[in-house]
């Protein structure tokens, strides 16, 4: 029988910094109830979605910065999206800033969690590719320094079987990286969930602005075909404290076409009927790793020194 797999992708407008948590929450349950009516079956949340971008303030105090974190998952604030998510049997993908204890170290991460339709969390991934920089640059406009606050993730790129599918996740930066992509693709994976937050102005090379959409349809549609996956990617997007935030929310079949996008910059769901049963068109074909794939050729791509 065909497996079809109902998908929605809640793109968030901005979330200003006094914006609460309880306030995010309830703009994506607002969205989820959306999705219910479409019959969505998992949808997929912004990278950071319950706060505004923070990295874009060099934050001396640490308790500022702190308050930008979740200590744990879910809390008093997400109970709700997740009660929500039980009540309307919806999984979900969501991204936000992790501060957690590990052996007895403390550490920082930019998380995403898949949450099953019963509303308990089965999966994990931690941003791997952080971009930006680490130190205050003053003349940079506004800042990104998510070298600064975050660590690289330390879980690798999980994939995770659940609601008939083989589910695979990354964050924003992760998915220019065609090894993000590969690495799920590796592990069969049938559908990938990305949640970013995009600056329209990249201040070390601004003569790229104009392309910044073309280059986040590009990176997802690559990694789309080039894999056989379906992708989803949820932009939060707007002017959010002044710094403009691209939208372009979609969902990508595994042909690499976009199916549907988002049209505004503000709050909005899209949802597509997936028919998983397409990836293996990619997968068995063109892309069939297991007779085309030449991983003898490959080395240079895992050694650590990078020279130009
Ligand atoms: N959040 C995030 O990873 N944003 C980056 C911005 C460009 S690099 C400063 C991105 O890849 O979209």
């Amino acid at each position: 029988m065909t497996r079809i797999l109902n998908l929605g992708v809640a793109q968030l407008g901005p979330i200003a910094r006094d914006e609460s948590r309880s306030s995010a929450v309830r703009r994506m349950i607002e969205l989820m109830e959306q999705a219910h009516q479409q019959k969505v079956e998992l949808i997929v949340f912004p990278e950071l979605a319950l706060t505004t971008f923070f990295p874009r303030w060099y934050l001396e105090d640490p308790d500022e910065l702190e308050a930008f974190f979740e200590t744990e998952m879910p809390n008093q604030a997400t109970q709700p999206l997740f009660d929500a998510a039980a009540r309307m049997g919806i999984g979900f993908y969501l991204g936000y800033a992790e501060l957690c204890v590990e052996n007895g170290q403390r550490h920082q991460f930019n998380t995403s969690i898949l949450v099953d339709r019963s509303g308990i969390i089965i999966g994990k991934y931690r941003k791997i590719h952080l971009p930006g920089h680490s130190e205050h640059e003053p003349e940079r406009p506004f800042q990104h320094l998510e070298k600064r606050y975050f660590e690289t993730g330390n879980l690798g790129f999980p994939a995770f079987d659940a609601m008939d599918a083989k589910l695979g996740m990354c964050i924003c930066n992760d998915r220019r990286w065609p090894e993000t992509f590969r690495l799920l693709g590796l592990k069969g994976v049938e559908i990938v969930m990305v949640g970013y937050n995009t600056p329209v102005h990249y201040p070390p090379a601004p003569q790229m602005d104009h392309l910044q959409d073309f280059h986040n349809h590009l990176s997802l549609q690559a990694g789309a075909y080039q894999n056989g996956t379906w992708v989803a990617g949820a932009a939060k997007a707007g002017k959010e404290e002044g710094c403009d935030l691209i939208g372009g929310s979609c969902i990508v079949a595994p042909s690499g076409e976009i199916m549907v996008r988002c049209e505004t910059l503000g709050d909005e769901l899209i949802s597509w009927s997936c028919n998983l049963d397409e990836c293996r068109e990619i997968q068995d074909n063109i892309f069939n790793f297991s007779i085309h794939r030449e991983p003898q050729e490959y080395g240079a791509l895992s050694e650590v020194t990078h020279k130009r």
